[in-house]
């Protein structure tokens, strides 16, 4: 049987592709725990410095395999599924100290939308469509979306978008703010590859410092954001990637870092 994330590394880049294109990349239990399963080996793994994130065929992920959903006797608990699966998945992801690139390679619909807008870096195909599909089923924005939505585009785009279940363009998802950039097609992979190589080249302990600092911020006071970036500031200038980065500046060279802690 193929296995529902297909793992493959490149440099220090550890490429992640959700596997069931057959459903849309749908999430059944299996994925879950293979893609936790990938997501912590590649927090774990040292040689590893930025994960890409897409799916294979022609969706990215189409949120829960509803087959699996189907009620045939007592009313689901659908809160135990979040609590196992969806909600240990963004957790993973926002906590991991390397940053996620998402390549959206078509429909990302219900959790598979939110799954994609917790990442830190997401391109997405012109042709790719984000749809918050749970209102049409009876259900709630869930795997972070009442979180992310209204953050990146607003109180009244998140609640249209949450109400109305009606796509969104990657096109109007980048001039909405909601995702980084919409490329071409047939230029997804290589922009994304570019970007998370980009990343694999840049201070590690820095751009976590960074993840750490922007996931804080949606719940900080002012001061308490300032107070959290003077002591993340100083530990940063105490990694020697910092010393090598201002030394290759003065020298006028390319700064090669290590992410080495002393
Ligand atoms: O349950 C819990 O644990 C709680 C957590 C819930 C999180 C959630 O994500 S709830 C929301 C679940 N997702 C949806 O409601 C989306 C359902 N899918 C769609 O609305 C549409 O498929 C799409 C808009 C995503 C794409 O439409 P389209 O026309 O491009 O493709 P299609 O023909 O509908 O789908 C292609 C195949 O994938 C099709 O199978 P078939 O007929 O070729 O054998 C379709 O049934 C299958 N598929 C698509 N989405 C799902 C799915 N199968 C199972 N589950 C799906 N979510």
């Amino acid at each position: 049987m193929d296995s529902s994330i297909l793992i493959t590394k490149t440099g220090s880049c550890t490429e992640l592709t959700l596997n069931r294109p057959d459903r849309l990349n749908a999430f059944n239990e299996m994925m879950h725990r293979d893609l936790a399963a990938a997501l912590d080996a590649a927090a774990a793994d040292p040689n590893c410095r930025a994960v890409l994130l897409t799916g294979a065929g022609r969706g990215f992920c189409a949120g829960q395999d509803l087959s699996d959903r189907l009620i045939t006797g007592g009313a689901p608990d659908l809160g135990a599924s979040i609590e196992t699966f969806y909600n240990p998945l963004i957790r993973r992801i926002r906590a991991l100290r390397k940053p996620v690139v998402c390549a959206v390679n078509g429909i990302a619909a219900g959790a598979g939308a939110n799954l994609a807008l917790a990442c830190d870096i997401v391109v997405a195909a012109r042709s790719a469509k984000f749809i918050q599909a749970f209102a049409k089923i009876g259900l709630i924005p869930d795997t972070g979306g009442t979180f992310f939505l209204p953050r990146l585009v607003g109180e009244a785009r998140a609640r249209g978008l949450a109400m109305l279940a009606e796509p969104v363009t990657a096109i109007q998802a980048e001039s909405w703010g909601m995702i980084w950039k919409a490329v071409d097609d047939d230029a997804l992979l290589a922009e994304a590859r570019a970007i998370a190589a980009s990343l694999s080249a840049q201070p590690p302990q820095g751009l976590a410092f960074i993840k750490e600092a922007l996931n804080a911020s949606a719940g900080n006071t002012l001061d308490a954001q300032l107070d959290l970036e003077r002591d993340l500031q100083r530990k940063a200038g105490r990694t020697p990637d910092y010393a090598e980065g201002v030394r290759a500046f003065m020298e006028k060279r390319a700064p090669n870092f290590t992410g080495s802690s002393e």
